[in-house]
């Protein structure tokens, strides 16, 4: 399998890779990075994406399609600007794509957008799910067709400033021996406009049973979840941002407590990692990004894959990249 860790999509930049299998075909769902010469921030204004495409490949190592843009921003009526990762989920024969982006007053949301088709095009809704904030919403369907939304980020990705439930506009993240910021999750209504449970704290708890600390970075959460299933345990992953590690959390319930359990992804080019994880053909495989096209420019990404691999006891072997 020659695309292996190599860019996969290289005629524009991609990231943030969220991959399903749709008709015995691999879509990617990624954000589409926008090459500007601004400077980079902690609060992510580098990353000034615009629009969405879908990709699909008929299988690993098939040839990867482009089928075009399927939503821009100018067509969502509550979006100021930087539509960031999104995911889709399919429920009841209709997908739907669910992405952050700013409102008009600045802060994050999610919003939705279905189409009869996984290929898009995508129809927004014309408001952001209420209730809804920050970013990287990951959408698990359950087996008994429960939609679950994660989400959260840190820093740009406001997560912090809600720490009371409220918008703080200088929330700022707890003391290092405070237990760290908890990602979310809402439970969607079966229209897939609004959240039938409010969101509540995604914990991620350590080996000793105690949730993990704001200063144990290179464990607690940052941004970027994603959920699967294997065996009927619930496996939740994420990016732990400032050290730069993909890492993952089990449970036995989809809203948790989780129990730490080590790494997926090394550190790769570049600030930011984002991932996905699929099964296919009896195989695992993992999607992420870095910025080996652009020689490491931080908002110039490019998404890759490889094969992942579990060991007898379901933990997974790290993958360098
Ligand atoms: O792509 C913008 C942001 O960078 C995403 O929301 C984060 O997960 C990080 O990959």
């Amino acid at each position: 399998m020659t695309q292996e860790k190599k860019p996969l999509i290289t005629h524009i930049f991609t990231a943030d890779p969220s991959a399903h299998v749709f008709n015995d075909k691999i879509y990617i769902y990624p954000s589409h990075d926008i090459p500007h010469d601004g400077e980079d921030n902690d609060n992510g204004d580098e990353y000034l994406m615009e629009d969405y495409h879908v990709f699909s490949m008929d299988g690993p190592g098939s040839d990867v399609v482009d089928h075009g843009e399927v939503l821009h921003e100018s067509q969502v009526p509550w979006v100021s600007k930087q539509m960031w990762a999104p995911d889709v989920v399919c429920k009841n024969g209709i997908y739907h794509l669910v992405f952050p982006a700013r409102d008009k007053d600045g802060n994050f949301r999610l919003g939705i957008a279905s189409s009869q088709t996984p290929d898009g095009p995508f129809l927004p809704q014309p408001n952001y799910i209420p209730g809804s904030f920050s970013i990287d919403p990951c959408s698990f369907i359950d087996d008994d067709d429960t939609v679950y939304i994660y989400f959260g980020g840190l820093w740009g990705g406001q997560l912090e400033k809600y720490r009371t439930g409220e918008f703080l506009p200088d929330g700022t993240e707890p003391e290092k021996d405070e237990p760290a910021v908890c990602p979310k999750c809402g439970i969607m209504n079966d229209e897939m406009t609004a959240f039938a449970k409010a969101p509540q704290d995604i914990v991620i708890l350590d080996e000793n049973g105690n949730p993990l600390l704001a200063g144990d970075e290179e464990r607690r959460y940052f941004e970027g979840p994603w959920m699967h299933k294997h065996n009927g345990k619930y496996y939740f992953s994420y990016s732990t941002g400032t050290t730069h590690y993909i890492v993952y959390a089990i449970s036995d319930n989809p809203l948790g407590p989780f129990t730490y359990q080590g790494r997926i992804l090394e550190p790769v080019i570049g600030w930011t990692t984002h991932h996905s994880i699929i099964e296919y053909h009896g195989k695992t495989y993992l999607f992420y990004h870095d910025c080996e096209l652009s020689g490491g420019i931080n908002h110039r990404r490019n998404v890759k894959y490889c094969e992942l691999t579990y060991n007898e006891d379901g933990t997974f072997q790290t993958v360098t990249p």
